[in-house]
């Protein structure tokens, strides 16, 4: 019998049996089992250490159990935790305000994950079409990009272009045109009389950080702005620092009239999402029409209000700004050797295309696993790189060192 056959399971292996045997297959994780976290860095079953490079698809900005959002959500844990929205508390107007301000808008609608921000921003944009527009009934139009990815919900795959996300999931929901992310034309020939918003990320995420050309997002805000449509920028993945300035929008000057967040809002603590806009837009709602159990309960409003104040400084965003220009000098040989054939960096933020001949996404992820450091990949050959904000330079610096050793740079 050779040695490996006799090895005993590892110690990891009876977490993952269990996780297999009695949890939904509705992924495929890395085989390692988290224990414990902080800053940049997680620890497994076995005690070993791995580099965060992907911060949980950007929740985890400030890192794992930064201080402060430790520290905000033990002080509220002892105070009031939940009271549903049938009562005020004393945390929600505080953080709609300083919400508001951090975006420069006027009013706020909290919810808990992402995809209900969006659902919110959908219906919202439909219920101000037919109440100030004028439209029809059921006549509203959501016009979209393709690649894009707003969430999970059948509504949020329905507009979905990626096979895999809304397969065997109809019938879907009516109301959105997907036209090409970038191109402004094949946009605003899309806009209609029915027209009520477009829906796009400024920078395409899980499209694997895919960034559309200069100047396209101010087309886009021009061409609502004449039509009379709302831009909804789902910020819940590029918001809160990740590019390198508060919202991504910010690098071509845009406003839109609604910001969708979530992720890093909750602090990589709690669901935290929201929309944020102006009080003729969210001022549609009337009591009782729309809401969530757990939407701006005050564990939520404690941890995201300490967020907001973590980013009112600029110090989050610069950081971002600084490392992202060393991780793109970093990566930049990646791509002059061949072993990447796509780069695409936004701040603290990259999307690799793997070349064929280094392998698949996924087996760069397991080897970099095997190195100690944990990525993601994407659509197949994309590794996303993402780290937490906190990160340390030579971290950083030995992280890509770790993939430039996998790919053979
Ligand atoms: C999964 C992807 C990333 C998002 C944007 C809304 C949502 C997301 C731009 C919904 C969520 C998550 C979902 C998670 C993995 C991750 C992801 F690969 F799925 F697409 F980040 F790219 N808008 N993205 O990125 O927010 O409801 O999840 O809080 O579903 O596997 P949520």
């Amino acid at each position: 019998m050779n040695s490996s056959a006799s090895a005993e399971p590892s110690y990891s292996a009876a977490f993952i049996a269990r996780s297999e045997e009695y949890g939904a297959h509705n992924y495929a994780p890395l085989p390692v089992v988290i224990a414990s976290a902080e800053g940049a860095w997680m620890t497994d079953v076995e005690g070993r250490r791995f580099l965060d490079l992907l911060s949980a698809y950007s929740a985890l900005n400030f890192g794992h159990r930064h201080p402060r959002l430790v520290d905000a959500a033990h002080r509220q844990l002892d105070r009031l935790t939940l009271t549903s929205r049938a009562f005020h508390h004393d945390l929600f107007g505080e953080l709609c305000a300083r919400l508001a301000e951090l975006c420069g808008m006027e009013r706020v609608l909290p919810m808990n994950t992402g995809v209900e921000a969006v659902e919110t921003a959908i219906k919202v944009a439909r219920a101000w079409g037919y109440r100030v527009k004028g439209l029809p009934e059921g006549m509203a139009k959501i016009v979209v990009a393709g690649g894009n990815f707003h969430g999970r919900t059948t509504t949020a795959i329905s507009f979905s272009t990626d096979r895999e996300a809304r397969e065997d999931f109809g019938p879907y929901t009516p109301g959105f045109e997907i036209v090409p992310y970038g191109d402004l034309t094949a946009l605003q020939a899309a806009l209609s009389k029915h027209t009520v918003a477009v829906l796009l990320e400024p920078v395409q995420g899980e499209a694997g950080v895919r960034l559309p050309p200069e100047g396209y997002f101010r087309g886009v805000r021009e061409a609502t702005r004449e039509a009379d449509v709302l831009l909804i920028a789902d910020e819940i993945q590029s918001g809160l620092g990740r590019t390198g300035r508060t919202f991504a929008c910010e690098h071509e000057g845009v406003v839109p009239d609604m910001y969708l967040l979530g992720k890093a809002l909750g602090g990589g603590i709690v669901p935290v999402s929201a929309v944020v806009s102006s009080s003729r837009i969210l001022g549609v709602l009337r009591p009782g029409e729309h809401g969530s159990t757990f939407g701006g309960n005050p564990l939520a409003c404690a941890v995201a209000l300490e967020v907001v104040a973590m980013l009112r400084t600029g110090e989050f965003q610069e950081r971002a700004a600084a490392l992202g220009n060393r991780l793109e000098r970093l990566l930049e040989p990646l791509a002059a050797s061949g072993a990447v054939d796509g780069l695409r960096v936004r701040g603290l933020w990259a999307g690799l295309d793997v070349h064929p001949s280094r392998g698949s996404g996924r087996s760069v992820a397991e080897r970099l696993m095997a190195r100690g450091v944990l990525a993601k990949e994407t659509h197949g050959r994309t590794l996303r790189i993402a780290p937490p904000l906190v990160i340390d330079e030579d971290d950083l610096d030995w992280g890509i060192g770790q993939l430039a050793e996998v790919l053979e740079v």
